[in-house]
């Protein structure tokens, strides 16, 4: 599996990398914990330019999951290891939680977060 992802970018001490593949949130997960990595998690400046390079490889438009939702209570976005989190990048008016649908979280080309459904499909990117 790992040979499917190519052309990583590094930032601190991570490789963000993709497959190329549009999934949910759920399996975008799930893809990322069976290669051995976690689903893309910026914690800085540095790594969320780093997440924005892959988009940008990607051609227009492209759009991410990040590994943060706020699955458990509402408003209170964590990692998916469970901390409330810290660096944030959101877009202005974000999040607005729109339609009382949106749990899940998109990273966009010009590298502003918003909130979207968990049940959308994003390209898959993945942190080492
Ligand atoms: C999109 O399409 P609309 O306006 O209902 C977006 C929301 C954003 C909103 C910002 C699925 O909602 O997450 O907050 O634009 N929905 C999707 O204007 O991308
Ligand atoms: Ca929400
Ligand atoms: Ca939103």
């Amino acid at each position: 599996t790992f040979l499917l992802f190519h052309g990583g970018k590094e930032a601190d001490k991570k490789v963000f990398v993709t497959n190329g593949h549009e999934e949910n949130f759920e399996s975008a997960q799930r893809t990322c914990k069976e290669a051995g990595g976690n689903i893309a998690t910026p914690l800085s400046a540095a790594e969320n330019i780093a997440t924005q390079e892959i988009l940008q490889t990607k051609g227009e438009n492209a759009k991410a999951f990040l590994g943060i939702s706020d699955l458990q209570v509402e408003g209170i976005f964590k990692y998916v290891g469970g901390d409330k989190i810290s660096y944030t990048n959101w877009n202005l008016g974000e999040p607005n939680n729109s339609k009382d649908s949106e749990d899940c979280v998109e990273i966009q080309d010009n590298g502003k977060w918003n909130d979207i459904p968990c049940s959308l499909s994003r390209l898959v990117i993945c942190e080492f």
